[in-house]
């Protein structure tokens, strides 16, 4: 049964996207505040200080913030206009329950109802189906406080082994790999480290539109005399400054990293007194790439053997350097072993626990570092335990005082949880800060998925593309609207502190959860007055983990300007660098070799679908876009999705730069106009993925999933082409009615 009773016009009408184009009361709101808030941008990872200016409970504008050390003031066009999502005419005000007979799809309705029917739906699923038939999904735009409490709802007030979380789709192989070869899943060095490298070499990221102020750090290093490898199927801002370009066909990553691993050891660029003191497992990392010459990874690559050659000199023979990566090589079926080929160059180098040093992922979503220790992930307790351990168990068991018995094993991942859905396996479905509407792969199936559950609640503070789906819509918390921590991209754990309450009946995230929890009969484990309550009872989770927050406090989280952890004990420094002196996370201290051999994709280019395809981010838009698909000035920065496509192939199709084109996978086809660049390879087109329905990226992506961190393989799909004519009716989200902001 589909179940949006309505068109889609009318639901845009009533919740948008409309755009803001300017503060509340309009642009001299500024001049006369109430208050200034030191807080932190709600977007990426990077989690730059900003100042919020309030008036009249609303946010009307920012100042930089100096002094924090990260960005020092430094902001991207996101973080100088994220003030407009807040007093928003798209803001949900009050509790929604489907209604067929309501010309939006959607009534009112009072929390008492709305949380009784979420509640009720519960226990009528779980009893008919069992008490993992209802999953949950949750995200890391979430700080740590709401991350742990999730982990501890989903377990013990819902009783199910099926929650999981967006960073699933984000940094699920960083983590997967790096907790393999070295025991912990944290950047290892602070991106203060940057500007010492002699090297550095980007893999598959895009810092200038996707970690904007992490170029600074990278411009840094260059003054200082750094080289800059970058290795990307598309010439970025920043690989147009580098010394080696690698520009790879697309999945391809572990033939080039092991062929730069064959040349390291070939020409004994090699730490040998490392390799023999700090690590295990050389002699099977070398014999993976025994035949990996530079010849063989050209032609898998298609990058000249001489500038593989080249790369491998200069990461070989510097003292320092310091690899960055991101979802370009993570965003595989082989995502994990991609990573691991990556920390085999660090180890074989010598390039861990030093100044300069180190191989890191770069966090994607704001909190994604810190949520992913927390335990919503479905295979994780707090403080990155493994809930398949006895022991972790028990001991957070002890923390949350319930029989061992009471927490539920190992459930399913985001993707596998809505396969389920899809099967008719699971049921119902609670979800906060994630919209799969329009992140996982394959939207029509995730669609279809949605309109298969007998009961679909959200929480979110806009209509999200998933919420049109749900049967009760409850309005949570902006980022500005409640505090706690979050943990930034380096490991740095920071404070978000509350400028604005939560406007008309909407209500703090944690507190929804709470009583969702108090009508499910759990409240005594639940007994919160505050988040710094909720943080405190998370530290001692966590002590004795690898993310352990014992000794980080609210107070001197705030005084120092973040801390980073580990910190074991009260009064600890904190741990800005990891393995210093060569002593890593693993039971013997070592780091792990993993042998890595290549193997391609899960779709390869053939007579039907010649064309690879790529997916990504513009600077403007912000993931699924709920946010900045709102915000006029970002708008107005990049509109709608464009296809990039190189001269040559465009020329074959008879393509000009503005033409629509229409793109055709396995999975569905969309209409998008071209974008003619030079900066990208010939076999290969790049979709950002921040639109929905007819716009969304993911109508062309797969469901395949890495084996080990069932990430998607968002970065590798197979396509054909054609160009359209010119009339492709799409609804533009620019057409929609512009606002001041002023009728909210
Ligand atoms: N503006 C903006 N910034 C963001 C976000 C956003 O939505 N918008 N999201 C945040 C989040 S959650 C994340 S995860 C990060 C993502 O940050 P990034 O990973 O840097 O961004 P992407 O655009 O997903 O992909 C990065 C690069 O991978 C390249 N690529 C594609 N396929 C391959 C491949 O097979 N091999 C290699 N080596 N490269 C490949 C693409 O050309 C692209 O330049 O950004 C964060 N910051
Ligand atoms: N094709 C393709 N698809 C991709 C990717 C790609 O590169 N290509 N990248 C993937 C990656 S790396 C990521 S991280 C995912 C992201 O995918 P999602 O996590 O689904 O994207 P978001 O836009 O962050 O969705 C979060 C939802 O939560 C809401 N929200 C944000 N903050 C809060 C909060 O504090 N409280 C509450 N209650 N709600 C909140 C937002 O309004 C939004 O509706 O997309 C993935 N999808
Ligand atoms: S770099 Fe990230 S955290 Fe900083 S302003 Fe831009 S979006 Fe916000
Ligand atoms: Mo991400």
């Amino acid at each position: 049964m589909a179940k949006l009773p309505v068109t889609e016009e009318a639901l845009m009408a009533k919740f948008g996207p409309h755009l803001n184009v300017a503060p509340p009361g309009g642009w001299n709101a500024g001049l006369d505040i109430d208050k200034e808030v030191k807080t932190h941008c709600c977007f990426c990872g990077q989690q730059c200080g900003i100042v919020l200016k309030v008036k009249d409970n609303e946010i009307v504008g920012f100042e930089p913030w100096y002094e924090f050390p990260f960005n020092e003031g430094r902001l991207c066009p996101k973080g100088v206009k994220r003030y407009l999502q807040g007093s928003h005419p798209d803001r949900l005000l009050a509790p929604l329950e489907r209604d067929e007979s309501a010309s939006d799809g959607f009534r009112e309705v009072e929390w008492d109802a709305a949380l009784d029917r979420v509640v009720s739906e519960i226990q009528r699923i779980q009893e008919e189906h069992g008490a993992d038939s209802f999953a949950m999904l949750s995200g890391v735009s979430l700080t740590n406080e709401k991350s742990y409490l999730i982990g501890k709802f989903a377990r013990l007030a819902l009783g199910t082994a099926n929650l999981d979380y967006n960073g699933r789709l984000c940094m699920a192989s960083a983590g997967a790999a790096a907790k393999k070869a070295l025991g912990v899943d944290r950047a290892p060095n602070p991106w203060s480290d940057i500007p010492l490298a002699d090297i550095v070499f980007i893999a598959g990221a895009n810092i200038a539109e996707c970690a904007p102020i992490t170029t600074s750090y990278i411009w840094r290093a260059r003054d200082n005399g750094a080289k800059l490898i970058v290795a990307d199927p598309r010439v970025t801002p920043l690989a147009r400054t580098a010394d080696v370009f690698l520009g790879l066909k697309i999945g391809t990553d572990s033939a080039l990293m092991g062929t730069i691993l064959h040349i390291l050891i070939e020409r004994d660029w090699l730490d040998h007194d490392f390799i023999e003191q700090h690590t295990t497992g050389f002699d099977a990392a070398a014999a993976a790439v025994r035949e990996y010459t530079p010849q063989w990874g050209a032609e898998i690559t298609d990058v000249p053997a001489s500038r593989i050659e080249e790369a491998a000199e200069l990461w070989g023979t510097s003292a320092t350097g310091m690899l960055l990566h991101a979802r370009g090589i993570e965003h595989h079926t082989k995502g994990v072993e991609n990573v691991l080929s990556c920390i085999n160059l660090g180890l074989a180098t010598g390039k861990y626990g030093k100044p300069g040093c180190g191989v890191s992922t770069i966090t994607g979503q704001g909190n994604g570092q810190g949520g992913r220790e927390q335990g919503h992930k479905c295979d994780q307790l707090p403080g990155n335990r493994d809930i398949t351990n006895p022991e972790h168990r028990e001991y957070i068991a002890s923390v949350w005082g319930v029989d061992e018995s009471e927490i539920p094993g190992k459930g399913l991942s985001a993707q596998e949880i809505m396969n389920e859905i899809h099967a008719g396996n699971i049921k119902g479905l609670l979800s906060i800060c994630f919209n799969p509407a329009v992140s996982l792969p394959d939207t029509k199936f995730t669609a279809e998925a949605l309109d298969k559950l007998e009961f679909y609640s959200v929480i979110d503070f806009f209509m999200s593309e998933s919420a049109l789906h749900a049967d009760i819509v409850l309005p949570g918390s902006l980022h500005e609207e409640d505090e706690g921590t979050v943990t930034s991209a380096e490991g740095r754990v920071i404070k978000i502190n509350q400028a604005v309450s939560p406007p008309g009946k909407a209500r703090k995230d944690w507190e929804i959860l709470l009583d969702i929890a108090e009508r499910l009969g759990k409240k005594s484990l639940f007994t919160y007055d505050n988040t710094e309550e909720i943080f405190n009872e998370m530290r001692i989770a966590s002590h004795g983990g690898t993310a352990d927050y014992t000794g980080i406090t609210w107070q001197r989280v705030e005084d120092e300007m973040g801390m980073f952890w580990p910190a074991p004990e009260i009064g600890h420094p904190g741990t800005p660098r990891l393995f210093e002196g060569g002593k890593f996370f693993t039971d013997d201290g070592r780091a792990r070799f993993i042998p890595v051999s290549y193997r391609p994709p899960a779709e390869v280019v053939d007579d039907e679908y010649p064309i690879w395809l790529t997916t990504g981010r513009v600077i403007s838009q912000y993931l699924s876009g709920t946010q900045t698909r709102r915000i006029g000035p970002l708008v107005d920065q990049y509109p709608e999705p464009l296809c990039e496509i190189h001269p040559n192939l465009a020329a074959e199709y008879g393509i000009s730069d503005g033409d629509q084109m229409t793109v055709t996978s396995r999975r569905g086809s969309m209409t998008l106009p071209a974008s003619v660049v030079s900066t990208i390879r010939p076999d290969t087109l790049f979709i950002p993925y921040h639109w929905a329905g007819k716009k969304s990226a993911n109508q062309l992506t797969q469901r395949a999933l890495d084996p080990v961190s069932k990430i998607p393989e968002y970065k590798v799909s197979v396509v054909r082409i054609e160009k359209a004519d010119g009339s492709v009716a799409v609804t533009d989200e620019r057409d929609m009615e512009l606002t001041d902001g002023s009728q909210a």
